[in-house]
C-alpha cells in the first residue's frame, strides 16, 4: 500500500506543481481544499485493501446463478461486473452513490441563482462517493474550461464531415480522433509502471470530459447552423458552457435544463450498452478517448441512447396522425397501430426499471414548472395516461412504464433545440460524466482484461444434459 501512496503523492505533487502553474493564477476561491485528483488518490489505497480483504475472505462465495435463458436473453440480470458510482433498483431506480436524484437535486453544488445540480459535481461523487464544496465544484469548473480546447485536426475532422453524417458518428469519429493527445497511451508506449495508470487515464479523462462541449457545438454548429462556434468562458460551469456554444447561452432556464439532463443521463449502473462497452473495452487497456468512442458507438443505437431522437419523430409522426385530437381513444388507436406495425414504442420499456423511470419523472417535474401548456409536453402526459394500459394489455414488454428518452426530447424542443438527430450526442456528451470515473477506478483497482465464457448451442445442449462442463 506504501508503494501505491507513495507513487501517488509523487504524482500529486508534480499534477500539483502543473495545476499551480496552469490554473491556479486566476483562481479566486480557497486553494486548501484538496482537488477531485487529490482526494481520489487518498481514497483509493483504502478501496483497493477493501476489495483485496473482500476477494481473500469470499473469493469463492457464490453470488449468483446462471440460467441457459440468460445466455439467449441477453444475459439480463447476471451478476459479474463491479460499478461504483451507481447502481438500478427495478422499482426505485437510480442510485448515485445511494443518493436518488431528488437527493442530488437537493445536496450537490448548484450555480448562484441555480436549482439544478451542477453535473461536475456529480462526476466528483461518482469518482469519490463525496460531496464536494462549492469552492471544489467552482475549481473543478474551472479546470474543465481551461482544458475545453480541441486540436485543430480534430476541428477540422468534424468541419469536414458531412451534414448528411449522423451527428453521433461524427461525435464517435471526433472522439476517436482525440487519441492523438492520450496521456495514457503515450506512457504505456514508454513503459509506466501499472499503478500509475490511473493517473494518466485520470488525465485523459478529464481532458475527454472538457472537450466534449466544444464537439457537440461545432457538430450542432455545422450540420444545423452556420458553422461558427464561439469560445468558453472560463467563469462559466460545464453547462452553462454547453449551452452558449450551442446558441442557447442566454436562455437561463435552458441552462437549468442543461444542468439537470446533464446529471440524470451521466449514469446508470454498468450493464447497459454505453457504460458496459466503454468499460469493456477499457479492460484490453485502450486509452479513455478509445474506451468512450466505442460506448458513444452503442449509444448510438435505436434501442438505447438514439431512442430520444426515435421518441420525437414518432411524435411527430402521431401529432400529424391525430390532426390536434389528442383523445386518450385517438391515443390508443395510434399505440395499437405501432405495435401491430410490429415496431416499439420509443422511450418505453427498460432492461431492469419495472416502474416510471425517475429521471421521466425529474423531467416532467422540471416540464411542469417551466413548459406546463407547451402542445408536445400535453401530448407526452397523454401517452403517459394510456401507453401503460395498452403495453401492458398487449403483454410482451415486461416494463410498461415511461423511460428516460420518453421526455427529454419536448423539452428540447420547447427551447427551441429542434433538431432531433442531435439529441442523443447531449445524452452522450452527459454519460462521459458517468462512465469515465469507473474506468479510472478500473484502472486504479487493477481491472483484468475482461472475458467472459461463451459457447455454442450444441455445447448448451451437452450441457443441459449434463454431458458436459
Ligand atoms: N414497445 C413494444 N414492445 C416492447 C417494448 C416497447 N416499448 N419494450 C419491450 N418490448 C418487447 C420487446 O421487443 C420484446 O419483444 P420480443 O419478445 O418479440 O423480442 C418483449 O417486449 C420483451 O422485452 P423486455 O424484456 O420487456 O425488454 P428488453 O429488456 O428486451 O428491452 C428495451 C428493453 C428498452 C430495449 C425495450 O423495452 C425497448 O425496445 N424499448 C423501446 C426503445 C427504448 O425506449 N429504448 C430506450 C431504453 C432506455 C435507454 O437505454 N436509454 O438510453
Amino acid at each position: 500500500m506504501s508503494a501505491i501512496r507513495s507513487i501517488a503523492q509523487r504524482t500529486l505533487r508534480t499534477q500539483a506543481q502543473i495545476s499551480r502553474v496552469s490554473f491556479l493564477g486566476a483562481r479566486a476561491y480557497s486553494t486548501k481544499e484538496p482537488t477531485l485528483k487529490e482526494r481520489f488518490a487518498e481514497l483509493l489505497p483504502e478501496k483497493i485493501e477493501q476489495i483485496k480483504q473482500l476477494k481473500a475472505e469470499h473469493g469463492k462465495t457464490v453470488i449468483g446463478e446462471v440460467l441457459l435463458e440468460q445466455a439467449y436473453g441477453g444475459m439480463r440480470g447476471i451478476k459479474g461486473l463491479v460499478w461504483e458510482g451507481s447502481v438500478l433498483d427495478p422499482i426505485e431506480g437510480i442510485r448515485f452513490r445511494g443518493r436518488t436524484i431528488p437527493d442530488i437535486q437537493k445536496e450537490l453544488p448548484k450555480a448562484p441563482g441555480g436549482n439544478e445540480p451542477l453535473p461536475e459535481a456529480l462526476f466528483w461523487l461518482l469518482l469519490t462517493g463525496e460531496v464536494p464544496t462549492e469552492a471544489q465544484t467552482k475549481a473543478f469548473s474551472e479546470e474543465l474550461a481551461a482544458r475545453s480546447a480541441l486540436p485543430k485536426h480534430v476541428e477540422e475532422l468534424i468541419d469536414r464531415s458531412p451534414a448528411t453524417l449522423h451527428p453521433m458518428a461524427q461525435f464517435s469519429i471526433a472522439v476517436t480522433a482525440l487519441e492523438s493527445e492520450s496521456q495514457f497511451a503515450k506512457a504505456y508506449a514508454k513503459g509506466v509502471n501499472k499503478k500509475e495508470y490511473w493517473v494518466y487515464t485520470y488525465e485523459d479523462s478529464i481532458d475527454l470530459i472538457a472537450k466534449l462541449p466544444n464537439i457537440a457545438a461545432r457538430i450542432y454548429k455545422n450540420v444545423f447552423k452556420d458553422g461558427k462556434v464561439g469560445s468558453v468562458d472560463p467563469s462559466k460551469d460545464y453547462s452553462a458552457n454547453l449551452a452558449s456554444l450551442l446558441g442557447f447561452g442566454e436562455n437561463a432556464e435552458f441552462v437549468e435544463l442543461m444542468r439537470l439532463y446533464l446529471s440524470i443521463h451521466s449514469d446508470h449502473e454498468g450493464g447497459n450498452v454505453s457504460a458496459h462497452t466503454t468499460h469493456l473495452v477499457g479492460s484490453a487497456l485502450s486509452s479513455p478517448f478509445l474506451s468512450f468512442a466505442a460506448g458513444l458507438n452503442g449509444l448510438a443505437g435505436p434501442l438505447h441512447g438514439r431512442a430520444n431522437q426515435e421518441v420525437l419523430e414518432w411524435l411527430f409522426e402521431m401529432k400529424k396522425g391525430l390532426g390536434g385530437d389528442f383523445s386518450k381513444e385517438k391515443i390508443e388507436k395510434y399505440l395499437w397501430d405501432t405495435l401491430k406495425a410490429g415496431r416499439v414504442v420509443p422511450g418505453y420499456g427498460h432492461a431492469v426499471l419495472r416502474k416510471t423511470d425517475p429521471r421521466y419523472t425529474a423531467q416532467r417535474e422540471f416540464a411542469l414548472k417551466h413548459l406546463p401548456d407547451f402542445d408536445l409536453f400535453k401530448l407526452v402526459s397523454a401517452i403517459y395516461e394510456v401507453a401503460p394500459v395498452v403495453l401492458t394489455e398487449h403483454g410482451k414488454t415486461k416494463n410498461p412504464w415511461p423511460n428516460v428518452d420518453s421526455h427529454s426530447g419536448v423539452l428540447l424542443q420547447y427551447y427551441g433545440l429542434t433538431e432531433e438527430s442531435f439529441y442523443t450526442v447531449l445524452f452522450g456528451v452527459s454519460r462521459a460524466l458517468g462512465v469515465l470515473p469507473q474506468l479510472i477506478i478500473d484502472r486504479g483497482l487493477g481491472a483484468p482484461i475482461e472475458r467472459p465464457k461463451s459457447f455454442s448451442t450444441e455445447k448448451y445442449i451437452e450441457l443441459v444434459k449434463g454431458l458436459g462442463k
